[in-house]
């Protein structure tokens, strides 16, 4: 770790405060460049320390900058992992309150319920499919606090992997009752298509975000307690939204999960 513990906590409050006024900053790895992967997690880490402690729970673990698609769109090249907040769930065709956000994008993600816990090191997607309870289709809300969504993956880590909203809803499957790799995904804004494609989109197999994040938490003596609700990424490019729009995904054998933005 290169950053002190003041440093942290005071990075951490600055990032929270930032999601919860809903206003931007610049990227915090203009102010401490040789901040370190171990610091980025430790940020992150401490603002789930602060939701926690205000009574706000720890719902579901995601997967994000898993897709081809949203490496490009990113300019980058690894995964990342983080949380989302009881507070952050709406119903399907919820309205999200766009002034309570800086500048959303939606993601389409297909989400999975695991049964079984799941440790790496070695976690691959064979433990994984054995793991998982059940498939179902989800859109995440995506809200980088950092200016014109700019970062690099430091920054992003320490920011929550960007979570601000998610809405799970369509119909959940055995996972033995669908292909993940071949499970085709398109995402409609106001009744036009913007983005398409399939399951393989992530790392190759949706399987593989869950194995990565098990070997992530592995490396840090955690695992994927039984039970835990996990995004595995948005499978296409995020799409940016604003009030008035309307978002629908269809996703194939599990519905069409909807939402607007108010
Ligand atoms: C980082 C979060 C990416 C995903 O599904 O790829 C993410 C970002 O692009 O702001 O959640
Ligand atoms: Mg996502």
């Amino acid at each position: 770790m290169a950053l002190d513990k003041n440093t942290l906590l005071g990075l951490a409050e600055h990032l929270e405060t930032a999601e919860l006024q809903a206003h931007d900053v610049t990227k915090i790895t203009d102010e401490h460049p040789d901040m370190d992967w171990a610091d980025a997690y430790a940020i992150q880490d401490e603002i789930r320390r602060r939701k926690e402690a205000r009574g706000q729970k720890t719902v579901g673990l995601k997967c994000g900058l898993t897709s081809f698609a949203k490496m490009k769109q990113m300019g980058v090249d690894v995964p990342v992992f983080g949380f989302v907040s009881d507070y952050m769930s709406r119903p399907e065709g919820a309205a999200i309150a766009v002034k309570e956000l800086i500048h959303p994008k939606v993601e389409a993600e297909i989400c999975v319920v695991t049964k079984a816990p799941l440790r790496g090191p070695g976690c691959h997607v064979g433990a994984v499919m054995a793991a998982i309870d059940f498939v179902l289709p989800g859109v995440e809300v995506i809200d980088s606090r950092y200016r014109d969504f700019k970062f690099d993956l430091k920054s992003v880590i320490a920011d929550n992997t960007s979570a601000s909203r998610f809405v799970v809803g369509g119909r959940a499957r055995n996972v033995e009752d669908v292909d993940l790799r071949t499970l085709g995904v398109v995402m409609e804004k106001n009744g036009k298509i913007v983005a398409m494609a399939a399951g393989a989109a992530v790392l190759g197999h949706p399987a593989a975000a869950v194995a990565a994040l098990a070997n992530h938490l592995g490396a840090r003596g955690q695992e994927i307690p039984a039970g835990s609700f996990i995004m595995t990424g948005g499978v296409t490019e995020a799409i940016a939204v604003q009030a008035g729009d309307h978002i629908a995904v269809r996703f194939q054998d599990l519905g069409t999960v909807s939402l607007r933005f108010a």
